[in-house]
């Protein structure tokens, strides 16, 4: 079991699916003057793209070239930006270029920098009506920002430090070293007081002067600091140059380039240490005392000013809106036309309805080129402004995890609010554990395998990824799975679109499901990840027994495999068909889902508590409390006692 979540991990990653070329850096760009979709000009372009990948490839990674007649003329420009090995470049290219095509049928100018589904290989593909040779583009822009901020009280020793390898990475990048296509190329890697790992990248095609590429890395960082210094990540792009930064290594890039340490404490800290030791030594006295107060306290003002200054810059960049929507001369993809969607989906035709979630009716679209997406109508609106709605739904499509359904794109047009997911084939979990035929399919490990991706996407939402998304609404019609079994989680982020008005608090009420809810939550509206792991207690127990939660009703599936646990016999609720896998592994699950269940939402465990029980034969796991609803709240003397799982010990535990 140990091994598994590993090739997991891999599996699911080799399966982030075509959409990868809507989300974050891998969205297409599409500028310049219109054309009609079937025009000689689209014509050109195909042609020219159909063999773009292999020209890239034979040409050692740098390629462009015309296709067509004035004033149809196509010009095409490729590289593999990173990394240059045949395949994933081949890969790359050919996947941008259809995406251009696919997504790019109105504007005759794009370009989209876009990794390899492996991530080994970056790629750049541009087309234009006009030669975009050795010319530098400065325009558009495409900036997107990491979801998470840095800590307000972090950011004026961070802001230094962040700059000092801004400059550093632009001068190695711009010191032209050959004529390859990593001409102007620079990976770092840097230690910051508190920012352990700082990934950077800067890029420029190959074919602009040295100067022209300063320019062009510079003006990308001005366009990302203007609106979104503070934020933990991201990038912005021109067609002639690519940045992007992280706190973890976003590709292979960094593989091989040496980190560049931690510097020395930053300026602040440097005076008070300098004023406590030299001047009195190691003995701090009340001079010192005092020094260290005042410094103290100069620092927490400072703080406080970058905390306004943060908040004001936020305030203001939610006024004006995100540069990545503009659509005066660019039309970007992350808005879909409702047009679009309309024909995607027949007009919304019930027959393309694939279920009824929180806020809304979800449909199957299927877009001219054969691509499927799930479309989410939402009933009644989100009550958000325009760009308030926009910001929110970019926040939540660059939250990315196998284990979450992405989000790709929204629509807000003619009074209709419409978020576009990517499309996951294999329907929901309560279809299969609930079906007698399907249900056989999902063995042991199966099922371990699901509850642990459900556990790895939830931990993603309330920790990893600092928006810290409390689901709302997990069940298991909530979990898809995609065509390896993997669980992915629907609809998370939904009700934070609704979340603006506390009057609406209604709406929110009914937003999860009964019987999933956490007591707390059903009965004070009180919602914290607790009551996610409340509901993750649920699920996991309703896959173990492949009996619905409603099935005992009136009781409920967790006061019912309590009382059985408090008899000593919780294997009853096992699904007969695991009959064949050794209990202990189950039962260490049965009470990992009991503890999820408390009716005391702070005993109940954190999701990473939860990963790690999964993950482990040896940890101690405490005794679960009792559950809501249950009637009896014995054992909670022992509550915090903990026993190893390992052998028989469980079953006498249980038995007292
Ligand atoms: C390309 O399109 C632009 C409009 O965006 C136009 O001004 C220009 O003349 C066109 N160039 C060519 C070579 O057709
Ligand atoms: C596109 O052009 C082809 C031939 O030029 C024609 O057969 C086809 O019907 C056209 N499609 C549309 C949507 O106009
Ligand atoms: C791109 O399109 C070509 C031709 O339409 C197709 O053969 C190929 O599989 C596509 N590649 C990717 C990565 O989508
Ligand atoms: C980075 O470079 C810019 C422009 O050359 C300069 O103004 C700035 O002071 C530099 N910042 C640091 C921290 O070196
Ligand atoms: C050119 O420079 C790049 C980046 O420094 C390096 O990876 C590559 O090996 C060099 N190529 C040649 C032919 O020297
Ligand atoms: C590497 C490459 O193919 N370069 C060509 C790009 O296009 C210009 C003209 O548009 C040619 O002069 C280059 O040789």
């Amino acid at each position: 079991m140990g091994k598994c979540p590993v090739l997991m991990i891999l599996l699911s990653f080799s399966l982030l699916l075509v959409f990868e070329t809507l989300n974050g850096v891998d969205a297409v760009q599409c500028f310049g003057s219109p054309y009609k979709r079937n025009s000689s000009y689209a014509r050109n372009r195909r042609k020219l793209f159909s063999n773009l990948a292999e020209k890239v490839v034979d040409n050692s990674g740098f390629y462009n070239a015309s296709f067509g007649q004035f004033p149809d003329r196509v010009y095409g420009l490729a590289m593999c930006a990173r990394g240059y090995e045949q395949e994933a470049c081949f890969n790359c290219v050919q996947r941008l270029a259809n995406s251009t095509i696919d997504d790019c049928q109105s504007r005759k100018d794009s370009f989209m920098w876009g990794e390899d589904t492996d991530a080994a290989v970056s790629c750049l593909v541009r087309s234009s009506n006009h030669s975009t040779f050795r010319s530098l583009k400065l325009s558009p822009p495409f900036v997107q920002p990491s979801p998470n901020t840095i800590q307000a009280s972090t950011l004026t020793l961070f802001l230094p430090q962040w700059e000092a390898m801004v400059n550093r990475t632009i001068e190695a990048a711009t010191k032209a070293k050959n004529s390859s296509v990593l001409k102007y190329y620079r990976a770092e890697k840097a230690g910051f007081a508190d920012f352990p790992d700082v990934y950077m990248l800067m890029q420029c095609t190959p074919d602009i002067s040295s100067k022209d590429c300063n320019t062009c890395l510079r003006d990308c960082v001005i366009y990302y600091r203007k609106q979104y210094l503070g934020r933990e990540g991201g990038m912005a792009s021109f067609p002639s140059c690519l940045f992007r930064w992280d706190k973890y290594a976003f590709h292979g890039a960094f593989d091989d380039v040496k980190r560049v340490p931690a510097p020395p404490p930053g300026p602040h800290v440097n005076e008070e240490e300098s004023s406590t030791t030299n001047k009195k030594g190691r003995s701090i006295g009340y001079r010192g005392i005092i020094a260290i107060i005042a410094v103290l306290t100069f620092i927490n003002i400072l703080v406080f000013i970058g905390f306004i200054k943060v908040y004001a810059r936020r305030r203001k960049q939610k006024n004006v809106g995100s540069a990545e929507y503009s659509d005066s001369d660019g039309q970007f993809m992350l808005r879909f036309d409702l047009g679009m969607i309309e024909r995607a989906t027949d007009d919304f035709s019930s027959e393309n309805t694939l279920g009824q979630g929180g806020f809304g009716t979800v449909y199957k679209g299927t877009f001219p080129n054969g691509k499927e997406v799930a479309v989410k109508r939402l009933t009644k609106g989100s009550g958000q402004g325009d760009t308030e709605f926009k910001n929110e739904v970019s926040l939540l499509t660059r939250l990315q995890h196998r284990n979450l359904v992405k989000l790709l794109g929204f629509c807000n047009e003619g009074g209709e609010e419409i978020l576009v997911y990517e499309f996951v084939p294999n329907a929901s979990l309560d279809n299969f554990i609930f079906d007698e035929e399907k249900r056989s399919l999902l063995t042991w490990e199966v099922r371990f395998k699901i509850i642990e991706g459900i556990a790895r996407g939830l931990l993603y939402l309330h920790e990893d990824s600092q928006l810290k998304i409390v689901h709302r609404d997990l069940k298991l019609s909530n979990i898809l799975l995609d065509a390896e079994m993997n669980p992915k989680i629907a609809d998370f982020g939904t009700a934070r679109l609704f979340d603006t008005d506390e009057t609406r608090a209604e709406t929110k009420r009914i937003a999860g499901t009964r019987g999933y809810m956490a007591p707390e939550y059903l009965n004070h509206g009180e919602i914290s990840a607790k009551s996610d792991v409340y509901s993750f207690g649920v699920m996991l127990l309703e896959i173990i027994s492949g009996e619905k939660n409603k099935s005992y009703e009136g009781e409920g599936l967790a006061a019912f495999t309590w009382k059985r646990w408090v008899e000593g016999k919780p294997e009853i609720i096992i699904d007969h068909i695991l009959k064949e896998h050794p209990r202990n592994e189950i039962i260490k699950l049965i009470k990992i889902g009991l503890l999820c269940v408390q009716e005391n939402a702070a005993k109940r465990p954190t999701m990473s508590s939860v990963i790690m029980w999964l993950g482990s034969e040896k940890i101690l796991i405490p005794l679960p409390d009792a559950p809501a609803n249950s009637g009896s709240r014995s054992q909670s003397e022992s509550g915090t006692t903990t026993v190893s799982m390992s052998g028989d010990v469980f079953t006498e535990l249980a038995c007292r």
